[in-house]
């Protein structure tokens, strides 16, 4: 009887998660729309001061909704997680600063363009680098996806550089400042507008962009032919009635943005802490959430594995092994790539953000669970299951009212330390757009370019957090001794 049971935990488990994920395109009946964009792409996509998402994009973006009547959801993430997001499905649209080129045209439908621009390339200012030429042996850092990185690697065989690859543009401008690369290759009006808000770059080609282009809204190709004629009656009409000019004049005719690189600001820690309180607060909040909801379904999941890996019937472990020794051998951002991106291609569901990550720790985390439940069980003394069963209890009864109970008791330090673990990979899952501690610090960072004290304010939040979640682990250790 109990053996059965067991045997449903792992397919109800299973369940519970699809029945978490929502219908497909439920969401564009009622022209509510999930918007994909580039998380730190000023001045077309930004988060201010007081954490509203703003820019060319964001605001063209709200204006047309309004005169069109639809609302949206939005999502931002990297550019390339982005584009990726709408390919799949995943999301209806992305508006990123994305460049409409023929190789895109297969994979998207685009409206109407929004916005001229071209390619920059740039280096460090004061560097002695003013030729494609010197480019030679050097190395070059590039955003992952972008038309500024195409162009890069369209060019160089031609100027024999090496290529870098960072997923957004705040890190590939710091990677160039320091002097780790000496140059980059990316949107001109980007790159200005990082400069006119005190980046130490400078562009080569000011006058001369490469490969000038359109800007375009985006939708997956066949996809959202509504979305697109929205997107473009909403367009005409913002340019007919002044909104347009005035939202471009507002981001790029201003002298110096108050949003980017705010020099007002109080940049001591206290002063960081203070004007991105609520920030960090909802980024922690996030993280928080996404470790206790992980921890509690890795540990079910990792037990019912631990259990199946001791259990009789050669079946039961065979399967336990290779549920472990696939989802440990997977890293953990190719898994959640692979939930969050693959997937929802092929099976044609949208799974939301934060149960990919929910999915992604349980799988991983449950994993290594699962291979120490299994190996404390298995520690138990045989002694005790032989003595058990001379004392007629069957298999099972052994295992779970004698081998089980002292095992768990074995297994309460490689619990607590996986709890850590699970709280420190939760910042991974930034990559697949969650809004958790990890991405809060680097939107924080590109607004005002305090790379040391933001991260350093973010490393001591997680000790803390950390430290709390251990002296937590460590009463319930000692409870469960006595
Ligand atoms: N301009 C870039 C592209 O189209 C977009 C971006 O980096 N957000 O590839």
């Amino acid at each position: 009887m109990r053996k059965i049971k067991l045997i449903w935990a792992l397919p109800a488990l299973v369940a519970l998660v699809l029945l978490c994920l929502p219908k497909p395109s439920a969401a564009a009946a009622d022209k509510h729309y999930v918007i994909a964009s580039d998380a730190t792409y000023a001045p077309y996509d930004f988060q201010d001061k007081h954490g509203d998402y703003v820019g060319i994009d964001q605001d063209l973006l709200a204006a047309i909704a309004k005169k069109e009547g639809f609302t949206y959801t939005m999502k931002p993430m990297t550019f390339n997680a982005a584009t990726q997001s709408v390919s799949s499905g995943q999301a209806d649209g992305v508006i990123a600063g994305m460049t409409i080129t023929d190789e895109r045209k297969q994979v998207f439908d685009f409206a109407d363009p929004y916005y001229q621009t071209g390619i920059a390339w740039a280096t460090a200012s004061g560097s002695r680098i003013h030729s494609l030429e010197q480019l030679k042996g050097k190395t070059v850092a590039l955003k992952t996806g972008t038309s500024g990185a195409e162009y890069a690697e369209s060019i160089r065989n031609q100027y024999g550089f090496n290529i870098k690859y960072f997923s957004d543009s705040d890190t590939v401008y710091r990677d160039v400042i320091n002097g780790n690369s000496v140059a980059t290759f990316g949107d001109m009006p980007v790159i200005q507008y990082a400069i006119k808000n005190g980046l130490k770059l400078s562009i080569v080609n000011q006058k001369d962009p490469f490969e000038a282009g359109d800007n375009g809204f985006a939708v997956k190709k066949g996809a959202n032919p509504a979305l697109i004629a929205a997107f473009n009656r909403g367009l005409a009409a913002i340019k007919a009635d002044g909104t347009y000019d005035k939202i471009i004049a507002k981001y790029l005719n201003a002298k110096q943005s108050t949003f980017v690189g705010d020099k007002s600001n109080n940049t001591s820690v206290w002063g960081i802490l203070k004007s991105n309180r609520q920030a960090f607060l909802d980024g922690l909040l996030q993280t928080l959430y996404l470790t206790v909801v992980g921890i509690v379904l890795a540990s079910l999941f990792g037990l019912v594995l631990g259990v199946l890996g001791v259990m009789r019937h050669p079946f039961f472990r065979g399967l336990s092994t290779t549920i472990i020794y696939f989802f440990r051998g997977m890293p953990m951002l190719v898994l959640a790539f692979f939930i969050y991106i693959g997937l929802p291609s092929v099976l044609d569901v949208k799974i939301p953000a934060f149960v990919a990550g929910v999915l992604t720790l349980v799988l991983n985390e449950g994993a290594y669970t699962g291979a120490f439940v299994r190996g404390g069980f298995a520690a138990v003394d045989s002694g005790q299951m032989e003595a058990a069963r001379s004392l007629g209890l069957s298999h099972g009864q052994a295992l779970r009212r004698v081998i089980i109970p002292q095992g768990l008791k074995l297994m309460v330090p490689s619990f607590i330390n996986q709890f850590i673990i699970t709280l420190k990979d939760t910042s991974l899952l930034s990559a697949i757009g969650i809004l958790e501690l990890t991405q809060t610090g680097t939107l924080i960072v590109t607004r005002n370019s305090q790379g040391f004290r933001v991260w350093a304010i973010i490393a001591v939040i997680y000790l803390v957090v950390i430290t709390l979640l251990t002296l937590l682990s460590n009463w319930v250790e000692k409870r469960t001794r006595a």
